[in-house]
């Protein structure tokens, strides 16, 4: 009889930048339910990648001076990159998908086709607020005081041409798709998204852009890229077939389960449900919306400095012990405060203490008393009965858990095995019975029982700490079919006369002052501002042809109406007065700048700003540090002359 199927999925992030911690959290828990399922007898397809198109991903490749493929390739495939980040997180994955892998690219155009063909996708104006200057498009609510809030200039009603998925069209079915209470988990999330975007109503969505080239073409309208949600969200079906010759496998796997951010559960369970529709395929069986994980309370960001490497991290504490910290400690659908403490003390409690050490006296105590293999015979005792009989039926409540994605519960009821089968340890006390004869029947018992609550435990703990568990199956004595899924919920699958085999400690105990000093110590190492790429090469005969001279600040005003612009009356020794504009009120007063000597660039071409002309730009010192960019005016000393030019 064939296997059921079961096809999970994270998001696929971006590579815009080193994945965090959050990333890992998603991804550790999807590869936990997947070898839980793969455990439990399914034919489970698991599909993580990346999401590679977009603007952001255009202005970070040009940032760093390299083409946007070269840019995502080091991101995903390069040293420490987004693939080793996953390998060393034991991740499971069968399918890895690049959104600019070529059957992906072929298949959203032909997707795209057959929902322009369908007449879902249509021709026509995308309205907004437009900056010239900066070729860009601003919603009403993004302006800053009604100006561009990038340059602070005003900006004009403008209309570009662009293509529209008719979502509007899909309201209905996809409300009743959210009420049906299967779709969308945790329940939680539904009425945020029927109150907040179904009821407000929902409108068209832009489906292409003009303003950059970093995506995939409209094959039939070649100066368009498709919108890269649209790019990203079908993701999880071409990576399966859908609309390629690449792979054959959609008919045996569709739909999938999503598992997602709680950011991100609009695009896929509003938009994503209604593209289904629109080209007839069944819509996913369900999306799941997990949680964050913040620091202090706060979002983790770049800009903050406040994003926790999981390279450090598990290399700090192991890989097994870091994917259980995240499975153990945060409800999946809920925010979670992460902080080092409290993953030392995870490790500490539950791993080091109850497992790691029932482990380790349960063999000792076989070798001492037993010389590794224990004797047949038993002797049963009524105090026994309750630890066998959550040896036998921990699986079940475990696996109520685990179907509901809610992995700490499922870990908590092992835990409960574990700490009963430790209480167990001091009701039966076989140091005592030890040293007695005639109880060698009654101590074999006891610590086959102990074996066994380790054994279950080891199954089911298996999808979050794999190679401990491998490790710990060969210390209890378990061979492989002592370790299925049918075998976790017996009692007495372990030979009467088992052997158990010492070996390393799983879980060491961590020195939590000692620990917590060393990674401090890591995060203001790792919080030196990092140095930005050195741009591509200019000719000398390009940087001769920018004219910059030392210029006095006869004058300077702040702009009416503006944060950020001062104006300036420069002398720049040619005998007629220079106006430049330029945006640093932020770090100066006017008066505190009269009379100095401040180097400009004078041959850029004129610009207007807030109606005004600037003829040039005063040249400035700029990093970012800690999150905050610092500017210095390029000031220089009082003797040098005006006029003088840089060379
Ligand atoms: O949104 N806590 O990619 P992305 C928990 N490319 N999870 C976190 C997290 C945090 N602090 N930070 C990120 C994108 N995540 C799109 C997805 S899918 C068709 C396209 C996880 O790189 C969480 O799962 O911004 C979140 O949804 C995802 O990373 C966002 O990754």
């Amino acid at each position: 009889m064939s296997k059921p199927t079961f096809y999970i999925t994270t998001p696929i992030y971006y590579p815009s930048d080193k994945l965090h911690i959050g990333h890992t959290y998603c991804t550790v828990a999807t590869d936990a339910i997947a070898r839980y399922k793969r455990l439990t007898g399914y034919d489970v397809m698991f599909l993580t990648g990346t999401d590679e198109h977009g603007q952001k991903i255009e202005e970070k490749a040009k940032e760093a001076g390299v083409t946007p493929q070269e840019f995502v390739d080091r991101i995903v495939t390069g040293k420490c990159g987004i693939l080793d980040l996953w390998k060393l997180m034991n991740i499971s994955n069968d399918r890895f998908i690049r959104t600019t892998d070529d059957y992906h690219v072929t298949s959203i155009q032909r997707i795209f086709r057959k929902m322009y063909d369908n007449g879902d996708i249509y021709k026509g104006a995308y309205k907004g607020k437009y900056c010239t200057p900066c070729e860009s498009f601003w919603t009403e609510s993004q302006l800053v005081d009604g100006k561009c809030p990038d340059c602070g200039r005003p900006v004009h009603d403008a209309e570009e041409e662009a293509y529209f998925f008719r979502l509007s069209k899909y309201a209905k079915p996809v409300q009743e798709l959210l009420e049906s209470g299967e779709f969308l988990k945790p329940a939680s999330r539904v009425n945020e998204m029927i109150n907040n975007f179904i009821k407000p109503g929902l409108e068209d969505l832009c489906v292409s852009r003009t303003s950059f080239t970093w995506g995939i073409p409209v094959d039939f309208d070649p100066g368009h890229v498709v919108y890269v949600w649209v790019d990203a969200l079908f993701n999880y079906a071409t990576a399966m077939g859908y609309m390629n010759e690449r792979y054959d496998d959609y008919a045996r796997y569709w739909p999938p389960v999503n598992i997602v951010g709680k950011e991100i559960v609009r695009f896929h369970s509003i938009i994503w449900p209604a593209m289904l529709m629109s080209v007839g395929e069944p819509v996913p069986k369900q999306v799941y919306g997990h949680g964050w994980l913040v620091i202090d309370g706060g979002k983790m960001s770049k800009s903050k400095g406040n994003v926790v490497d999981p390279y450090v991290l598990a290399e700090k504490f192991g890989v097994d012990a870091l994917r259980f910290f995240l499975l153990r400690t945060f409800p999946f659908g809920s925010d979670g405060n992460f902080s080092n403490e409290l993953l030392i003390n995870t490790i500490n409690t539950d791993l080091a203490n109850s497992l790691g050490n029932l482990v380790s006296r349960t063999t000792a105590m076989i070798e001492k008393y037993f010389g590794g293999t224990l004797i047949p015979e038993r002797e049963a005792e009524a105090m026994d009965e309750e630890l066998v009989e959550m040896i036998r039926g921990t699986a079940e409540k475990y696996a109520a858990q685990m179907d509901a994605f809610q992995l700490h519960l499922g870990l908590e009821e092992v835990f409960r095995l574990i700490q009963r089968a430790n209480k167990y340890i001091d009701e039966t006390a076989p140091w005592v019975l030890g040293r007695d004869e005639t109880k060698k029947a009654r101590l074999a018992t006891v610590l086959y029982n102990l074996l066994e609550a380790l054994r279950v435990s080891l199954i089911l703990l298996t999808p979050f700490i794999p190679e401990s568990c491998d490790k710990a199956f060969v210390q209890i004595g378990a061979e492989r079919e002592a370790r299925t899924w049918a075998a976790a919920s017996e009692y007495g699958v372990l030979p009467a006369d088992v052997s158990v085999r010492k070996g390393e400690t799983l879980f060491p105990r961590i020195d939590t002052a000692k620990m917590l000093e060393e990674l401090e110590k890591l995060h203001q190492t790792a919080k030196k501002p990092e140095s930005k790429p050195v741009l591509p090469d200019v000719t000398i005969d390009e940087f001769a042809r920018c004219d910059m001279r030392v210029c006095k600040i006869l004058r300077c005003e702040a702009v009416k109406k503006s944060e950020k612009l001062l104006k300036f009356a420069l002398d720049d020794g040619s005998g007629t007065e220079r106006q430049i504009l330029s945006g640093i009120h932020k770090f100066y007063e006017p008066e505190d700048l009269v009379g100095k000597k401040a180097v400009a660039i004078l041959n850029l071409p004129p610009r207007k700003m807030m109606g005004m002309e600037s003829n040039g730009m005063l040249l400035s010192a700029v990093k970012e540090i800690d999150g905050k960019e610092v500017l210095h005016l390029m000031l220089v000393d009082d003797d040098v002359p005006v006029g003088s030019q840089l060379c």
